[in-house]
């Protein structure tokens, strides 16, 4: 029944890059023909050499085929027409560009993994989009505090295994960390499967490096390296989120986490969400600081891993909920009495009604499996409704079963999985095509019902194109006017990714 150390889990990475291969989706600015292009500069030959001056040839992607991951988003919903790829390996090389950019008020994206999942990290008309990708050189690492520092373009994982080396590890993980970039992550304010022990990037950035888009492409420090340093505004902060808004981040101060000695790791299939809630709280009690994560999957997600991707539930009792808990420590034998203490109780209790201990790291591999791949396997169904969303837990899963309720048969599958332990679920709608019909049913509702229940629209994923529209619902008109300000003072040109998550 026992598990010793785990080691690197599984990614979704080489599925993903086979994915960003395709670029089927229609275009953006088809899509919602009231959004207009702005008052920006149109590319010209002469900017594309002084580029080729600053990056050198191999620093500035003009193909069309090379072109076109960069234009479309991972999950094919958006489609820019940007005719140049800028890819920077240096801060003085990114300063130089957002220079020029300003000069000439040429729009801007910046772009990490091309991972998001809200439309924010891909052109929606001719934007010129500057890849972080080659802005990953630096690694430096001291072990006594646990700091990092490093250059923005280097991905989740590599950090994570680069860390490993020295006992550490990341304390951000999630399913594209094979392909996501670190400044993306900070970018997006990513969450991910351990957030509900280590906390939120917010309790880990300590500095970061930023090029603003202004006359002199200023590159700014945000802040020391360090754990305390109690002067001034904390703008590093400012910057977790922003969704390239404000500035392009090129470094990243951190600290990084030790890596635990003992993961176990469980599965619990529940009857009701009000069950899970229970598991919730007594695992929150018995297993107390060794919980690593709570991540739900409702049956709905397990039928369609059996019958997508031909994934099978680890548990044989069928069950309307299946939560897969992780525990980290440095006892395996304390972890291991803890947690076998504490499914028994759940048992005993009648909060489970059935649970199953992984007995190898590969069988833990298999439970994380069926978790991470959720996301792909709903894509074979056409197309996906996708929801990213915050909740008290009260009304966690009534959202889900009022969509049930709302699209009947208008929809393949309404699915629900999610960090059930932060109160992040998410609600996935498929279809076999997208559907005008079943759009209608879900927006603005699901949104609508979301702030009506005291819950964010955006939980980890952002706002970008997707959600745009509905940031008045989370947000009052001052806030939004304040919002605008900072965007103003950071960019006065608003040449930073425009038309996403501000509207101006
Ligand atoms: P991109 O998608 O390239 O960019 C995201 C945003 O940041 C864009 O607005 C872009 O303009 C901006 N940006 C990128 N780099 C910079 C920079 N250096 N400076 C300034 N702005 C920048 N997210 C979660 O939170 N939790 C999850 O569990 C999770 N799981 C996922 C699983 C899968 C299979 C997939 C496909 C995605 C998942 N995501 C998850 C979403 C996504 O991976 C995260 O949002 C991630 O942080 C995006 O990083 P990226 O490097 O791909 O950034
Ligand atoms: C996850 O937690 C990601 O797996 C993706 O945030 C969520 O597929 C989704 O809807
Ligand atoms: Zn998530």
């Amino acid at each position: 029944m026992m598990i010793g150390r785990l080691t690197q889990r599984a990614s979704c990475a080489l599925r993903i890059e086979a994915r960003r291969c395709k670029s089927t989706a229609p275009l953006t600015s088809t899509q919602l023909p009231n959004l207009k292009r702005g008052d920006y500069s149109s590319l010209t030959d002469a900017d594309v050499q002084h580029f080729e001056r600053l990056l050198g040839a191999g620093g500035v992607l003009r193909d069309e085929t090379d072109i076109a991951p960069y234009n479309t988003d991972w999950m094919s919903w958006y489609r820019g027409r940007s005719r140049c790829v800028l890819l920077p390996r240096t801060v003085e090389e990114v300063s130089a560009v957002m220079k020029h950019c300003f000069d000439r008020r040429l729009a801007v994206v910046p772009q990490s993994g091309n991972t998001g999942l809200v439309g924010a990290s891909v052109p929606v008309f001719d934007e010129i989009v500057v890849s972080m990708r080659r802005l990953n050189k630096r690694f430096d690492f001291d072990p006594i505090p646990g700091i990092l520092q490093c250059d923005a373009g280097l991905v989740l994982e590599e950090l994570d295994t680069r860390l490993g080396e020295f006992g550490y590890m990341m304390p951000l993980d999630l399913g594209a960390k094979g392909s996501c970039l670190i400044g993306g992550n900070v970018a997006t304010g990513a969450g991910g499967v351990r957030l509900l022990r280590y906390g939120s990037l917010h309790a880990h950035v300590l500095a970061l490096e930023v090029v603003l888009p202004d006359k002199d492409g200023t590159v700014l420090e945000c802040g020391p390296a360090l754990r305390k340093d109690n002067t001034g505004f904390h703008e590093s902060h400012l910057f977790i989120g922003s969704e390239g808004q404000l500035g392009l981040i090129t470094q990243v101060a951190m600290t990084a986490v030790p890596k635990p000695n003992s993961v176990q790791v469980a599965m619990l299939g529940c009857d009701s969400f009000l069950d899970c809630c229970k598991v919730l709280g007594d695992a929150k009690r018995l297993l107390g600081e060794i919980l690593s994560s709570f991540e739900m999957m409702d049956s709905e997600t397990m039928r369609c891993l059996k019958e997508n991707h031909g994934r099978h539930n680890v548990l044989s009792t069928p069950a309307a909920f299946n939560l897969l808990i992780e525990t980290s420590g440095s006892s395996q034998e304390h972890d291991q009495a803890k947690l076998n203490k504490f499914l028994e109780s759940c048992l005993e209790k009648g909060l489970a009604v059935d649970g199953v201990l992984a007995t190898s790291v590969e069988q833990a591999n298999t439970f994380w499996a069926l978790r991470e791949n959720a996301t792909l396997a709903l894509m074979d169904d056409g197309y996906v409704f996708k929801h990213d969303i915050s909740l008290p837990l009260k009304h966690y899963y009534r959202l889900t079963e009022a969509v049930r309720e709302r699209v009947g048969s208008l929809a393949k599958r309404v699915i629900t999985y999610g960090h059930v332990g932060d109160g992040n679920t998410h609600l996935n709608v498929t279809a076999s095509e997208f559907s005008q019909e079943l759009y209608d049913r879900l927006y603005p509702f699901v949104y609508e019902w979301t702030t009506q229940h005291g819950g964010s629209i955006s939980a980890e994923h952002g706002v970008g194109l997707l959600k745009k529209r509905y940031m008045p619902l989370g947000k009052s008109p001052a806030h939004l006017a304040q919002y605008g300000r900072l965007k103003r003072f950071y960019d006065p040109r608003l040449i930073l990714n425009p038309y996403k998550m501000l509207t101006m």
